[in-house]
């Protein structure tokens, strides 16, 4: 239908139709980066899931390929689920996953591709002696054991791998040893556990330099001064910890344990979930992926005949002072900006509402500084916000007038503004620094029934005495709208399906309803051009 085709995302990843979900073993490769996923190839919900294959030189044009494994194995004959691949001393990579056995039990595979020379990869070949890992014992759950991560060395020369668990109810990362990748023993002790939540499914566990935004291979020597993140997937996000690796331990430890875990922070504060990381050794950085469901109904998804999209791949690192993660879209996104729009010196004093013509209001990339004028008018922050910030994007939504803010971005607008998305910040004081919230509020996003339109939302810390502009990047892109806030400190990405898409007919402000005038010394924006990810070749 029309409406299918219009909501079909240009430039964030998805196949050409049916159903995906958690991205899998993505690696780069001999030139090449791999990406594969969850993917059921009868139809858009999910079911009968193998693992999909798609590649490319650039992250951004995708070349689909045959999916890679199906379900035709004892040890996978339930399910070909989410894992990693590694790439061994010597260039061999090797890929283990989770398979759900005959008796449906979780256990772990391993496969390697057919033949190397294959510049694609497209055969895999599941080893003989899988599985390789399964798990007994009082106080686990063989229907809770999932998603292995990519491997990394210890000091002892051994392979490492963590793998999601539930003990005694509990969320958990496993520990394993091995000699030879395909020989498996259970450390003692977790990698990491905590009684905040249960089940973890996903864990990501990567090497970070504090300021540093060249990624780190997790099997080469980690470099003093390193910090690692432990990443897990539990309540529809992506959470994650920052700390150090205890060699002596060999066990993760958070530099700050909360036994809340609404305070955990997030890889993203929107739709996003089972995210995995890689480290591109093409461009020297970490690159991470993750999944954005549909939130329309399933019927929906059924009638468009496909469901699930990929974030834009990011680069990933961490902040100097070693408190957060930053991300920012791969530079490689930017070669599909086509024609460009560039004002410089608005001023958006309170109540203001700015159109942005010329360019593709539905296929979009959108940077703006915001600059504030004085810093004396924000509002004191309240501490238990951080709770729950999605409430607080309700209640002080873009309509109620603050100190300083809410301005932002009104997007996907229809000619009447019955539908618009709202992405936007509020600046608060709070003792020495400043708090700012960053929503994208979906609640007005289309007229259509049974949506999912929460109002996403997240704080982070800014400091604004040494740097008064608060940036903004959106990329829109049909039913996805992707923002990067504060230069990469905070991000959320939403799905919206407003009906004045399917007309094509909409519209995009920046708008300001705050009392203190903010400038706006930069905006640019492109139309975007629509990627080749829906090709079929080979
Ligand atoms: N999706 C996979 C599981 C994983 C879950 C199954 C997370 O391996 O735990 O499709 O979305």
């Amino acid at each position: 239908s029309i409406a299918s085709e219009r909501y079909r995302t240009a430039y964030h990843f998805q196949p050409p139709k049916n159903w995906i979900n958690d991205p899998n073993g993505p690696m780069y490769y001999n030139g090449i980066y791999h990406s594969f996923y969850q993917y059921n190839p009868h139809g858009s919900l999910w079911g009968d899931i193998v693992w999909g294959h798609a590649v490319s030189t650039d992250l951004v044009n995708w070349i689909i390929l045959e999916p890679a494994i199906e379900r035709d194995t004892p040890a996978d004959i339930n399910g070909c689920w989410t894992g990693s691949a590694t790439i061994l001393p010597g260039g061999q990579p090797i890929v283990i996953y989770t398979g759900g056995d005959a008796e449906n039990h979780q256990v772990q595979n391993i496969m390697l591709p057919k033949n190397r020379s294959d510049p694609y990869l497209r055969e895999w070949t599941k080893v003989g002696n899988n599985p390789v890992l399964q798990l007994v014992g009082p106080g686990f759950n063989s229907s809770q054991f999932r998603d292995p991560t990519t491997g990394w060395i210890g000091p002892d020369g051994l392979w490492r791998i963590a793998i999601g668990a539930e003990v005694n109810g509990y969320g958990a990362a496993l520990l394993y040893k091995s000699e030879d990748f395909l020989n498996w023993t259970r450390v003692d002790h977790p990698l990491y556990s905590s009684n905040a939540s249960a089940m973890w499914e996903c864990p990501d566990f990567f090497a970070v330099l504090p300021g540093n935004n060249g990624g780190l291979d997790l099997s080469a020597a980690i470099p003093e001064g390193a910090k690692h993140v432990l990443k897990v997937s539990l309540d529809q996000c992506d959470k994650y910890m920052i700390g150090v690796y205890d060699l002596k331990r060999d066990a993760f430890s958070p530099d700050t344990v909360l036994d809340d875990r609404r305070l955990w922070l997030k890889i993203d504060y929107g739709n996003y979930y089972a995210s995995k990381s890689f480290f591109d050794s093409k461009n020297s950085r970490r690159v991470i992926w993750g999944w954005t469901n549909e939130s329309d109904s399933s019927s929906d998804d059924v009638a468009k005949g496909w469901a699930g999209i990929y974030a834009i791949p990011r680069a990933i690192w961490l902040d100097s002072d070693a408190k957060q993660l930053l991300q920012w879209p791969v530079d490689e996104i930017e070669s599909l900006r086509g024609n460009e729009i560039n004002h410089q010196g608005l001023e958006l004093n309170k109540g203001d509402l700015f159109e942005i013509k010329g360019i593709d209001s539905t296929q979009a990339d959108v940077e703006i500084d915001f600059e504030l004028t004085s810093i004396d008018d924000a509002d004191p922050f309240e501490p238990s916000w951080l709770l729950d910030a999605e409430k607080h994007c309700r209640e002080a939504d873009a309509s109620i007038r603050g100190g300083i803010g809410p301005f932002g971005l009104v997007i996907l607008a229809s000619d009447n503004m019955e539908e618009h998305t709202v992405v936007h910040f509020r600046v608060y004081k709070s003792q020495q620094k400043y708090m700012i919230l960053m929503c994208s509020d979906l609640r007005r996003s289309s007229l259509r029934p049974e949506l999912y339109t929460p109002a996403y939302g997240g704080f982070f810390e800014f400091d604004l005495e040494k740097e008064r502009k608060i940036s903004l990047r959106t990329l829109i892109d049909r039913s996805a709208v992707e923002s990067f806030g504060g230069g990469g400190r905070l991000y959320i990405i939403a799905r919206v399906y407003p009906v004045a898409l399917v007309d094509e007919r909409t519209h995009m402000y920046a708008f300001n309803n705050g009392s203190t005038t903010v400038k706006v010394p930069q905006l640019k924006a492109w139309s975007m051009m629509t990627a080749q990810v829906n090709v079929k070749k080979g």
